[in-house]
């Protein structure tokens, strides 16, 4: 069959809302879009558990404790089912981390940014899974067929790890004065970066259109974005704290908050590797990738005995 009919019969696939599934004929672009989309957003979950694993160890309380050890194994998780969607497109889980390793892949922006105090853990909770989880509910309905079944699992941890991070901002933002600065400190410093994780403007953002025809997204950056804010900004009432932005004001009009620029000189840099912490979580997925090496090495030669075993039975 001519390609022009087998894209209009995968557009077509789309628009009726089938989903497209690995052994689907696909455009080329499509495959590609979403090898870049599903493994950048694997190595974001699997970096993004560093600012967080920092603090296992100095939790306050066993309770804490028990609670960060569970987020932080379930972004492990997230990684995993997401690398196992990105590898039905046809790229090996290898070559994937091979390209995080090298710098060629990217990752959020967000896990470029030291986590500083305890309050930390809650702001990466209350904002950053906030502001991952309208991402990702929408990419429930994405249009890739694993893609969009890893989300649906996805978003029911990521609900509860947002609401973890909240309840641990409301205890500091009802403790001692010392505790409801640092939980204002925090907030100052996270929720730039937060609204960082949304991309670029929508007219600087180069994929998006085609994303939008394919429905790989279904809203732009600019819309989720505002939604994140018009949601946090009703939130931080709560917590008797507030949102270090000037220009933040309900606007009657629009029906959603107004909000101060976003300083995308910081965002580009962060984005292409001058963060402050680049180059060290760089350094520790080489680390960790490195010294997991005899652990791969164990898992092939178990794997391959029981193969061995299992024909010698057979014999
Ligand atoms: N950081 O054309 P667009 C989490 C790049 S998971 C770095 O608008 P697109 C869980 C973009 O790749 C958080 N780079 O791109 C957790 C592109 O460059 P490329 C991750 C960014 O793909 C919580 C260029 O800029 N979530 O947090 C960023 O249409 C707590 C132009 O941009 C996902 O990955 C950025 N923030 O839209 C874990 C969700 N933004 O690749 C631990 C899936 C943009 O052409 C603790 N991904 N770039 O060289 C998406 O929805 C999309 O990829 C967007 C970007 C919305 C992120």
């Amino acid at each position: 069959m001519p390609v022009q009919d087998l894209e209009k019969i995968f557009q077509e696939k789309i628009d009726q809302e089938i989903k497209i599934e690995p052994r689907d004929w696909m455009p080329e672009a499509y495959r590609k879009t979403n090898i870049r989309q599903i493994s950048q957003h694997a190595h974001s979950e699997v970096v993004g558990m560093l600012p967080e694993g920092n603090w296992i160890s100095r939790a306050p309380s066993l309770k804490r404790k028990a609670i960060l050890l569970a987020k932080v194994q379930d972004e492990g998780g997230h990684g995993l089912y997401l690398y196992s969607a990105a590898e039905t497109l046809g790229m090996s889980r290898d070559e994937m981390i091979s390209d995080l390793l090298s710098g060629k892949a990217k990752y959020s922006s967000i896990f470029n940014y030291p986590a500083l105090t305890w309050a930390d853990m809650g702001a990466v909770g209350w904002l950053v899974d906030g502001a991952a989880i309208l991402n990702q509910v929408m990419l429930c309905r994405t249009s890739y067929g694993p893609y969009a079944r890893a989300m649906v699992r996805i978003c029911k941890e990521e609900s509860f790890h947002q609401r973890q991070g909240f309840e641990a901002l409301l205890v500091l933002s009802r403790g001692t004065d010392a505790q409801k600065a640092m939980c204002q400190e925090s907030i100052n410093r996270w929720w730039w970066p937060s609204l960082m994780m949304f991309g670029p403007k929508d007219s600087e953002s180069t994929n998006s259109d085609q994303s939008m025809k394919w429905k790989i997204k279904r809203k732009t950056n600019d819309e989720l974005r505002q939604q994140f804010v018009d949601m946090i900004a009703e939130q931080i009432k709560v917590l008797g704290m507030r949102l270090p932005d000037d220009q933040l004001k309900w606007n009657e009009e629009r029906k959603h908050y107004d909000f101060g620029e976003i300083n995308w000189d910081e965002f580009w840099n962060v984005v292409k590797g001058n963060g402050p912490c680049n180059k060290q979580r760089l350094d520790a997925r080489k680390k960790a990738h490195d010294d997991g090496a005899w652990v791969r090495a164990a898992a092939l030669a178990y794997a391959a005995k029981k193969i061995n075993t299992k024909n010698e039975k057979a014999a």
